[in-house]
């Protein structure tokens, strides 16, 4: 906080990032008083909840500005084919390498080396199941 509080002072700095990373409860650490709402974790998703609406410039007392902003909590692929999404997976490329087809989607093929891997608990299951909504369209 010390050295973020160090960054701060003296400038213009917008801080940005995924909805419920934090960014509003470090904005208060930095200077206690400032009040800025944060979000509940949700026990259910482990993930914050999206609480900053607007942006808002506000006046740090060792002076400077900071402009805490509302993160973003969905966002939708451009100019992205359903084939290319793998490569954003970087924990799957070690396995895809050891499915059976060439062209294995991971989704519904024997012998897919990615569905091993979440099997033996080597890629998690919450990323593959982004990846399955992702390259499928489900939301
Ligand atoms: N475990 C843990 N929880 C944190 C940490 N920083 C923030 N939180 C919690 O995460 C939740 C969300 O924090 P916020 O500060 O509201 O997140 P935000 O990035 O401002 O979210 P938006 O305003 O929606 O963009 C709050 O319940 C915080 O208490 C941290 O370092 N560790
Ligand atoms: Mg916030
Ligand atoms: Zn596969």
């Amino acid at each position: 906080v010390e050295r973020l509080r160090a960054l701060l002072r003296g400038r213009e700095t917008v801080v940005s990032g995924q909805s419920g990373v934090g960014k509003s409860s470090l904005l208060n650490a930095v200077q206690p008083g400032l009040g800025r709402r944060i979000g509940e974790v949700s026990g259910e998703t482990g993930k914050g909840r999206h609480t900053t609406r607007v942006a808002e410039l506000l006046p740090l007392s060792f002076g400077g500005w900071v402009i805490d902003t509302p993160g973003v909590r969905q966002f939708e692929l451009w100019d992205v084919i359903p084939e290319e999404v793998e490569g954003y997976f970087r924990e799957f490329r070690a396995f895809v390498a050891s499915c059976r087809f060439p062209d294995c989607t991971h989704v519904h093929e024997a012998g897919c080396g990615v569905k091993r891997a979440v099997e033996d608990g080597c890629i998690s299951r919450m990323r593959y199941d982004s990846y399955v909504r992702i390259v499928t369209g489900d939301d």
